[in-house]
């Protein structure tokens, strides 16, 4: 019964339909659905869908852009109860997230760092478009033991690079591991930089910081 609501809610996501994303989301938390199985088999499958599309000229950047607007749609209803279910008791660390310069894909950036918060982690998230400087700056100022980055185009992903490299030259009180992530990101390549962690999803990104603090 769930798949067939799964099945809509990623449909929802392909038509760019924002209400009825909506309205699914807001059922999924009534049928106590887990939001995180809401999302990853879901309205995920759908934004996927779309960027698959996208990719092999099937869809254009209208459909990409609705499809956006849905998925933000649907997150915003499940973000609380995402928090809700988290145990926030003792603080695990500091975390500074963006997606780097250049890149506006926010969606996932978003869900990691409510994750994170939920599971513990002080999260500052600096939005999107963020230069590699500000976000040096603000691990500082926070004195964050985690910087994670997310970069969803592979023209942006060398950022991630600079990030690592532009924290390796600065003096910290703490020290900062350097978390990388977004659709075209491996851990090859997060060996190939240099950075300290990678992760496919959400969930796994909470794992990994937890890992590199020595909290698990
Ligand atoms: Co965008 N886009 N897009 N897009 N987009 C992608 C990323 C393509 C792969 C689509 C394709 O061609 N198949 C493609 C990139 C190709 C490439 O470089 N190889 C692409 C392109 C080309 C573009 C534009 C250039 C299109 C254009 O203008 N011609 C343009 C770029 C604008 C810019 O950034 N400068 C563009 C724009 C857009 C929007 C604005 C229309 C919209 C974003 C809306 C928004 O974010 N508010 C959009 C969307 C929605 C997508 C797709 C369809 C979905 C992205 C998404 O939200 N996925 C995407 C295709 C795809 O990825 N399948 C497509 C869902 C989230 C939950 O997954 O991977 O972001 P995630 O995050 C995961 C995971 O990676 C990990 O955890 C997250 C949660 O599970 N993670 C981390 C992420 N960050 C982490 C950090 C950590 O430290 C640890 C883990």
């Amino acid at each position: 019964m769930n798949e067939n609501l799964f099945q809509e809610m990623a449909q929802s996501i392909i038509d760019g339909e924002n209400e009825i994303a909506e309205k699914l989301a807001q059922q999924s938390i009534e049928l106590g659905i887990n939001p995180l199985d809401a999302i990853g088999k879901g309205f995920v499958v759908g934004v996927n869908q779309v960027g698959d599309r996208f990719s092999n000229g099937d869809a254009f950047l209208p459909e990409l852009v609705m499809a956006g607007e849905a998925m933000k749609v649907a997150i915003a209803v499940l973000e609380p109860e995402l928090a809700r279910l988290g145990t926030k008791r003792e603080v695990l660390g500091t975390a500074v997230i963006a997606t780097v310069e250049g890149d506006i894909h926010d969606i996932g950036k978003t869900l990691v760092g409510t994750m994170m918060a939920a599971a513990g982690f002080d999260v500052h998230d600096m939005g999107v478009d963020v230069p590699i400087l500000d976000i040096v700056q603000k691990a500082r100022e926070v004195e964050a033991n985690i910087v994670g980055v997310s970069a969803l185009l592979t023209t942006t992903m060398v950022k991630q690079r600079d990030v690592v490299e532009a924290i390796a030259d600065v003096e910290f009180k703490n020290k900062v591991y350097v978390m990388v992530g977004g659709a075209p990101v491996t851990r090859s390549w997060m060996e190939e930089i240099g950075a300290d962690g990678y992760s496919e999803d959400a969930i796994g990104a909470i794992a990994v910081a937890k890992d590199l603090l020595g909290k698990t």
